[in-house]
C-alpha cells in the first residue's frame, strides 16, 4: 500500500535542543520535508497531527549555560522562543510546538522508565563512570572529548564521533579530557539502568532489516544494518546529571533520565498537550487500535546524525512498553553545506535563519525554493550564494514570476483582469491541458517517495509549460488582430496560473497565498489540481502582485562578506586562546636538550594511521627514524629534503611498531595547525613549538 494511501498521520520533526538558534542546516534536514510532507497530506484530506518542540534537556543544554554563565532555565526559554518564532516565520506548519520541559512530559517520560522497570526490563549494572575530581561530578557523555577510535577525529564526544558518525561509550575514546576542567577525568563507580538494546535484536533485525528493505531510504537501511551487523549493546537510560526528568525511584536520587531516553517520548507528549487543547484523543495518533485500519501511520523527520535513535532506540523502548504504534518510515537526510565547507555552530560559519529574515523580510518562500531544491536527499549537499541567486533570479523571477506576471498584467489590460473563453480550443490548448494534468500524479508520486527535490522540479516544469505556451501563442502580438483568439490564450493560461496555485501550496505557501488573493479564488485542496476549469467564464481576478524580486549582486557579496568576517574572527579568537605559558626551566635544564639541524631523506605513511609519518633524517651525527604526526599536513613528497630542527637525544619510543629516535620540532596552533618554524611558514605568534 502506498505511504499517501493511509487515512491518518503522526509526523514528527526532530526536537532541535533549545540551546542555540536554527541555520539553514536545520531546516534542510528535518524541518522543510516535513512540512512539505504534511502540507500535501492535509490538502489531501488526511487526519493529520504534526508535532515538534524543543528538546531542553541533555548536556547540550548545561554546556551552554555554563558557557554564557547563566542557568540552564535561562537558556531553554531564550532559545525556545527563538526557534519557535524561526519556524513559525517560515511557515513550518507543526500543529503543536511543544517543550520537554512541560509538567506533562515529565510525567510521561516516567512512566515510560517505570512501566519499563516494572517489567523487568532494566538491566541494573554498577559501572565505572568518568568523574571529573576538580568539579565533583560524574561527566555525561558529551562532557568528555578525546580520539575517535574509528576515525582518529580528536574532537569526539563520550557519545558519538560527529566526524564519521560512529555512535561511541565514553570509555572507547582515546586520550579522554573533562571539558569542564581539561583534566583527565578518573573512573568512578556508579548505578545505572541499562536497555539491553542486545536482547532486542533479533526483533530489530526482523522488523526493521526484514520489515523495512525497499522502503526505508538507502541512507538510512545502511546505517541501520551496519549498527545491527556490529551487534547491539546495553545502553544506559539514566545519567549523573543535574538537569532534565528525574528517574522516578527513591534509590536514583539525583540521577536523571537519560536525554534520549526523554527526548522522542515527547513526540508523545506534545501529541498529548495538542489532544488536550484540541478536544482530540492523543491514543489515536500513537496506540494501536483494535482495528489495524484505523492504525496512525508514524513518520520521523530526522537528520542523519540521529538515525539510531529513531530507527533502533526510540521503537525498541516503544516495543518493550507495548501498545505503541512503531515507525513506519525514518526518511531521514544527509547534511547541508555551506559555501564548501561544513556549517558550524562554534565557528559561526552558517546562515542563520532569525539573521536571513532580517536581511531579507517576506522572503521565506525563496529560502524554501532554493533549500528544497537542494536537499540532501541521498547525499551531503551545498548552499552557496550565488546558487541562491541564480535559482532565484534564474527560476523563481525568469519563470515562475514572469509567467503569472504577465498572465495576470495581459488580462487585466485587455480584458479588465476578467476570464473569457474567446474562440474554440486548438490542439495547442488542449495539448497543454493534457500535459499540465500529469502535474499533480508525478509530485504525488515524488512526495510519497520523499523525493521532495524531484516533487519540486515537477512543480516548476508545470510552471515551464506555462512560460512556453506564452512564448509560443505571443497574445501581445495576436492581440492586434484576433482578440478572440487573445481570450481563449489567457483563458488556457490562466487555468494553469490556477493550477500553480493549487500545487505550490505544499512547497510554497506564502506564494500560494498570493496566487489565490490575485486570481480571486478560495485556496483550493489537491483534488482541484490538474483540473483545467478552476475558474469559469466571467471570472474577476483580483490585484495584481509582485510574486518575486531579483536577487542583487550586492546582496550576494554582502552574505559572503559576513562569512568571511566569521572566519577572520575565529582566526582572532584562535590566536587568543594561545596556551599560557609554563613554570620557567633553569639554563642547565635547557642545556640538557640536544637539538641539532637534520635533513629529511625519506618520508613514508604509517600504514593504517591518518596521521603518522615515518622519516629517515640526516643528524648529522647518524641517520635515524623517526615517526612524526604530521601526515594530515605534509606530504612524503612535501617534506623530503627539508631541514628540521630535531631533538636528538630523546628516549626512544615505538610507535606503531616502529622505532621512533628523536622528535622533529613542529609549531603547532591553537587549531591543531602544524607548520615548521622557518622564515616562510605562516604560524601565528604563540603557537607552541614541540
Ligand atoms: N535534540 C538532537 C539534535 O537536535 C536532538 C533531537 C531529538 S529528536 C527526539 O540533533
Ligand atoms: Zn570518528
Amino acid at each position: 500500500m502506498s505511504t499517501l494511501s493511509k487515512k491518518r498521520y503522526t509526523i514528527t520533526s526532530a526536537l532541535p535542543y533549545a540551546n542555540g538558534p536554527l541555520h539553514i542546516g536545520h531546516l534542510a534536514g528535518a524541518y522543510l520535508p516535513g512540512d512539505i510532507f504534511v502540507r500535501f497530506l492535509r490538502l489531501n484530506h488526511k487526519d493529520v497531527v504534526y508535532v515538534c518542540g524543543s528538546d531542553e534537556h541533555g548536556a547540550a543544554i548545561t554546556i551552554k549555560a555554563k558557557k554564557e554563565g547563566v542557568t540552564p532555565k535561562e537558556i531553554i526559554d531564550k532559545y525556545n522562543k527563538q526557534i519557535k518564532d524561526s519556524f513559525e516565520d517560515f511557515g513550518i506548519s507543526f500543529d503543536i510546538y511543544h517543550r520537554t520541559s512541560e509538567p506533562i512530559h515529565h510525567e510521561l517520560s516516567q512512566e515510560f522508565f517505570l512501566n519499563l522497570y516494572e517489567k523487568g526490563e532494566f538491566i541494573e549494572k554498577f559501572s565505572e563512570q568518568y568523574y571529573d575530581q576538580e568539579f565533583n561530578q560524574f561527566l555525561a557523555d558529551r562532557y568528555i572529548v578525546g580520539t575517535c577510535p574509528h576515525c582518529q577525529n580528536e574532537g569526539a564526544y563520550g557519545d558519538q564521533c560527529e566526524k564519521c558518525g560512529t555512535s561511541l561509550s565514553p570509555t572507547d575514546l582515546i586520550n579522554p579530557k573533562s571539558t569542564l576542567s581539561g583534566n583527565t577525568p578518573i573512573l568512578k563507580e556508579t548505578k545505572h539502568w541499562y536497555l539491553p538494546l542486545d536482547k532486542y535484536q533479533p526483533w530489530l533485525e526482523e522488523w526493521l532489516i526484514e520489515g523495512k528493505k525497499g522502503e526505508l531510504k538507502s541512507n538510512v537501511f545502511g546505517q541501520c544494518q551496519s549498527w545491527l551487523k556490529s551487534g547491539l549493546q546495553p545502553r544506559s537510560m539514566t545519567r549523573d546529571l543535574d538537569w532534565g526528568v528525574d528517574v522516578p525511584l527513591t534509590e536514583a536520587e539525583g540521577k536523571k533520565l537519560y536525554v534520549w531516553l526523554d527526548a522522542p517520548i515527547g513526540y508523545i507528549s506534545a501529541t498529548k498537550q495538542w489532544a488536550i487543547d484540541n478536544g482530540k484523543n492523543w491514543e489515536d495518533y500513537w496506540k494501536k487500535p483494535a482495528n489495524p485500519e484505523d492504525e496512525s501511520t508514524l513518520i520521523h523527520f530526522i537528520g542523519k546524525d540521529n538515525i539510531v535513535f529513531h530507527c533502533i532506540i526510540f521503537p525498541a523502548i516503544l516495543h518493550a512498553h507495548g501498545g505503541y504504534i512503531l515507525p513506519d518510515n525514518v526518511p531521514a537526510n544527509e547534511f547541508l553545506n555551506l559555501e564548501g565547507d561544513k556549517l558550524s555552530t562554534s565557528r559561526n560559519h552558517a546562515v542563520w535563519l532569525h539573521e536571513y529574515l532580517e536581511e531579507f523580510p517576506d522572503k521565506q518562500d525563496e529560502l524554501r525554493y532554493v533549500l528544497t531544491s537542494i536537499l540532501p536527499e541521498t547525499s551531503d549537499s551545498e548552499f552557496t550564494w550565488k546558487d541562491f541567486q541564480a535559482r532565484v533570479n534564474n527560476e523563481l523571477v525568469a519563470i515562475l514570476g514572469n509567467f503569472v506576471n504577465r498572465v495576470m498584467v495581459l488580462s487585466h489590460k485587455y480584458f479588465d483582469g476578467k476570464v473569457l473563453r474567446g474562440s474554440t480550443l486548438t490542439d495547442a490548448d488542449r495539448n497543454v491541458f493534457s500535459e499540465l494534468s500529469k502535474y499533480p500524479g508525478l509530485i504525488e508520486q515524488s512526495i510519497g517517495t520523499y523525493r521532495f527535490r524531484e516533487a519540486l522540479s515537477h512543480f516548476m516544469n508545470a510552471a515551464r509549460l506555462g512560460n512556453k505556451y506564452l512564448a509560443d501563442e505571443e497574445p501581445w502580438k495576436v492581440i492586434k488582430n484576433d482578440e478572440e483568439r487573445v481570450k481563449t490564450v489567457l483563458f488556457v493560461a490562466s487555468q494553469i496560473v490556477a493550477n500553480l496555485a493549487v500545487l505550490a501550496q505544499p512547497f510554497l505557501p506564502k506564494t500560494a497565498t498570493k496566487l489565490f488573493e490575485m486570481l480571486n479564488l478560495p485556496q483550493q485542496s489537491w483534488d482541484q489540481a490538474g483540473q483545467v476549469d478552476l475558474l469559469h467564464e466571467e471570472h474577476q481576478f483580483g490585484e495584481v502582485q509582485l510574486l518575486f524580486e531579483k536577487i542583487a549582486d550586492e546582496e550576494v557579496e554582502f552574505q559572503l562578506s559576513k562569512l568571511a568576517q566569521a572566519k577572520i574572527n575565529n582566526a582572532q579568537e584562535a590566536v587568543s586562546v594561545v596556551p599560557p605559558a609554563k613554570t620557567n626551566v633553569t639554563f642547565d635544564e635547557f642545556m640538557k636538550l640536544d637539538i641539532r639541524v637534520g635533513t629529511i631523506l625519506e618520508a613514508e605513511k604509517v600504514a593504517k594511521t591518518k596521521k603518522l609519518l615515518k622519516l629517515k633524517i640526516d643528524t648529522g651525527i647518524d641517520q635515524r627514524t623517526v615517526v612524526s604526526g604530521i601526515a594530515e599536513f605534509f606530504t612524503p613528497a612535501d617534506i623530503v629534503g627539508k631541514q628540521v630542527s630535531i631533538l636528538v637525544n630523546l628516549e626512544p619510543r615505538e610507535i606503531k611498531g616502529i622505532m621512533s629516535q628523536g622528535m622533529i620540532l613542529m609549531a603547532e596552533d591553537a587549531d591543531g595547525r602544524l607548520d615548521f618554524v622557518s622564515a616562510s611558514s605562516t604560524i601565528k605568534s604563540g603557537s607552541t613549538v614541540r
